[in-house]
């Protein structure tokens, strides 16, 4: 389906992942496979609003540049799934590329098989594979049963499924099978504090990070967490936590190891504007840049976009080494659009708060301001000034961040039109949605707040549409 219709659309993305037309949220089943990257995701093929679920498909060689194919799975009439192919995962299983996912009323596990390429699906006559969760988890109610996510260890393949127990928090419910078709329930991965992370997880991810360490994420109706632990027989033990994205709009990551073992993830990133906004656009949502997640020698978690985004850039700027001061935004000349990356580093000196404004309105009246408070140790994006269009929300993306005494400020920024991404220091990320009702919100400055701050170096770059 040609896009050309969007060609004027201000706040399209032109470099996010998201399908030519329509609906799209949670990314379900990405997987390399004979030298190319399947992409699915959560997709309304005849709406910009939620429903009718599909698997959306598309598939790339560099994880940037992707190629539209059509929907995999869509509902079969009176079958398990015949309310919605709702989110999950894909592996290859012994030579045959396989998707996992959830069938609604009531929720069920399902799979589809693929020929070895990927281009065509044919669900399992057998399905459901799960068709109800257990009666009761430790003698309680469960919340929901949905979003598997599959891996392989030594012995078979095991799954979770995302769940939670009344009135006693969020959990993954663990799963073994040797042929993914028969899967034997074991007990839930861990339980999560519901005052914390609520009573119903959805989309759990779960991944070896190496050194010991294993990572769980999920997404409790709220961003989503990440915790850090220890995996072995076959029960988790948390031993850190944070958030993966401190955006609002950020959700329902999913991820795969690739073929060089890297953990790679994208979240989807939803609109801030209301629906009617989104129907008259014709197409809603879109994914984060895929992150690559690892160790820090320390332990804390690494998050960086992986390095193929690097394929994106054209006209390059660099800025060297000068002085903020403070109260006043300092408008940077040369560097102008609303397609854009910037690589930033600030000695913090005196200042209280120090970072850049984009999408920035030639009279000042419309801005977003990512700023690292040093007072506060935070770490934001403040969209309440982003636009004057009383349909898109603001709001403030606010997480904790703070650097080590001496420690610069590394910011890497993605400007995509509506779509805002935040890296700071390689180890927290902000996702946030912009829509600037003026055509001239183009310009980028910097700003420190409470004494002076000092910029080490910037370059930018225009970043090509994919
Ligand atoms: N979205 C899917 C569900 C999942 C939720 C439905 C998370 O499978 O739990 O579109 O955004």
């Amino acid at each position: 389906m040609s896009t050309a219709r969007f060609a004027d659309d201000p706040h399209r993305p032109r470099y996010h992942f998201l399908p030519p037309a329509n609906w799209i949220n949670d990314p379900n089943g990405p997987i390399e496979l004979n030298g190319e990257y399947h992409l699915f995701y959560q997709h309304n093929p005849g709406a910009a609003c939620w429903g009718n679920m599909h698997w959306g498909h598309a598939v790339s060689r560099d994880l940037v540049r992707w190629e539209h194919l059509p929907p995999a799975l869509a509902p079969t009439p009176g079958g398990p799934d015949k309310d919605g192919v709702f989110s999950g995962c894909a592996h290859n299983v012994a030579g045959t590329p396989m998707l996992f996912y959830t069938g609604v009323n009531p929720e069920a596990q399902c799979v589809a098989l693929a020929d070895a390429r990927m281009r065509g699906f044919r669900k399992f006559e057998g399905n459901p594979v799960i068709a109800a969760a257990p009666p009761e988890i430790q003698g309680r109610a469960w919340t929901g049963f949905r979003d598997p996510f599959a891996w392989k260890e030594a012995d078979g393949w095991y799954a979770l499924i995302g769940s939670g127990i009344e009135g006693t928090g969020g959990t993954a419910l663990l799963y073994r099978s040797k042929d993914f078709r028969t899967w034997e329930y074991l007990h839930p991965l861990c339980i999560g504090n519901p005052h914390e992370t609520g009573t119903m997880w959805e989309c759990p991810l779960f991944f070896d990070m190496g050194e010991r360490k294993h990572l769980l994420a999920v997404s409790p109706y709220a961003r989503p967490e990440y915790f850090l632990g220890a995996y072995a027989e076959q029960r988790f033990s948390p031993e850190r936590q944070g958030l993966l994205d401190f955006g609002h709009s950020y959700y329902a990551p999913t991820g795969f190891i690739d073929a060089k073992g890297r953990r790679i993830v994208w979240g989807w990133l939803k609109e801030r504007r209301n629906a009617d906004a989104q129907n008259a656009a014709g197409w809603s949502g879109c994914l984060s840049l895929p992150r690559e997640l690892s160790l820090h020698p320390d332990g804390r978690l690494r998050v960086r976009p992986v390095s193929e985004v690097e394929h994106l850039r054209g006209r390059h700027r660099h800025l060297d080494a000068r002085d903020i001061s403070p109260g006043t935004l300092h408008r940077l000349e040369g560097i102008q659009g609303a397609q854009l990356e910037i690589e930033a580093e600030f000695e913090i000196l005196h200042s209280a708060a120090v970072g850049l404004a984009v999408r920035l309105a030639d009279a000042g009246t419309e801005s977003t301001e990512i700023l690292y408070r040093s007072d506060n140790k935070e770490l934001y994006v403040n969209c309440e000034r982003s636009s004057a269009d009383p349909n898109s929300a603001g709001g403030l993306d606010v997480g904790p961040f703070a650097l080590a005494k001496g420690e610069p400020l590394r910011l890497r920024v993605f400007v995509d039109h509506s779509a805002i991404e935040v890296y700071a220091n390689e180890r927290a990320c902000i996702s946030s949605r912009v829509y600037p009702t003026q055509r001239d919100c183009i310009h980028v400055a910097l700003l420190a707040r409470g004494g002076a701050a000092k910029l080490v170096s910037l370059d930018a770059w225009d970043l090509a549409k994919t």
